[in-house]
């Protein structure tokens, strides 16, 4: 996490002039930007720097705001925090996200945590190509599955949350994981049952299949039967061939140890 970031300063475009050169991390998470005079005019200068996703490789939140990057065509910074040493709670990077937290996204020194509020703000700056219907009820439709994802299986599976089970038995927390997951398994299904063609919502790729991928995946490691539920299946099968879900894949990503890519295994 001891980046520096390369930033593009373009000067007034009726002077093009372009200049590079490098922040110290401690420039992230501030508004950078200043005004200067150039002989007798005044030029704006703005300043973008390349986006950041603090992010773990296996972390369904993170991974999820990974795919849409992708689908649209945006580089950026891949910081691993790493979940395992609990360097979410680090001093460091809760100073990035108080809620230690992954993912966090910077954007032209603005800090955005909580992965609906990620891909919502990248949808609108980023608005090519689209990930959300402009149509109030079908965008209605595609954050339905992403809520019923991000809200009602996501959290009772996360990591923090399912070691608070007293237990001496670590089978019990999967089994708890397994039961909330498969609980939203079998309403996404009837959902998916009426909004589906190709992908979750008709033959769009939309913000619900980005967050469909990352579950699937995390069902898998809590022993949920994937093919019991037939639209999951498909659907994540066929997004699975798609370049923006594979360069998204935990499995290929830096953080990801090199046992778990053998075995293409999550844990
Ligand atoms: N609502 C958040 C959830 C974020 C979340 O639960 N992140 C998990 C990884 S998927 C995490 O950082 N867990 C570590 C912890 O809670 O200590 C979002 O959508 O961004």
């Amino acid at each position: 996490m001891n980046l520096q970031g390369l930033v593009i300063a373009r000067v007034h475009p009726r002077f093009n002039v372009s200049l590079l050169f490098t922040l110290p991390r401690e420039s992230f998470g501030r508004k950078v930007a200043y005004n200067r005079s150039l002989k007798s005019f005044h030029t704006s200068v703005s300043i973008m720097s390349k986006p950041i996703l603090y992010n773990y490789f296996r972390s369904s939140a993170s991974w999820r705001v990974r795919i849409a990057l992708n689908y649209k065509g945006i580089d950026y910074e891949y910081v691993p925090v790493n979940l395992l040493q609990k360097e979410q709670v680090g001093k460091d990077y809760l100073k990035v996200n108080p809620l230690g937290q992954v993912p966090a996204f910077v954007h032209d020194g603005n800090t955005i945590t909580q992965s609906v509020a990620i891909l919502q703000y990248i949808e609108d700056i980023y608005p090519s190509p689209p990930l959300i219907p402009k149509d109030p009820l079908k965008k209605a439709r595609v954050m339905e599955i992403c809520e019923i994802i991000g809200s009602g299986i996501q959290p009772l599976q996360n990591a923090s949350v399912i070691l608070k089970i007293d237990s001496e038995d670590a089978s019990k927390r999967i089994e708890w994981a397994k039961f909330w997951i498969e609980k939203g398994f079998v309403a996404l299904e009837k959902l998916l049952e009426q909004t589906s063609g190709k992908y979750c919502f008709g033959d769009e790729l939309t913000l619900a299949d980005c967050f469909l991928v990352p579950q699937a995946a995390q069902a898998t490691r809590f022993k949920v039967n994937v093919s019991e539920y037939p639209y999951i299946s498909r659907i994540n099968a066929t997004l699975k061939q798609l370049e923006p879900f594979q360069k998204a894949d935990a499995f290929v990503q830096s953080d990801c140890p090199e046992d778990l890519k053998a075995q293409q295994k999550l844990e």
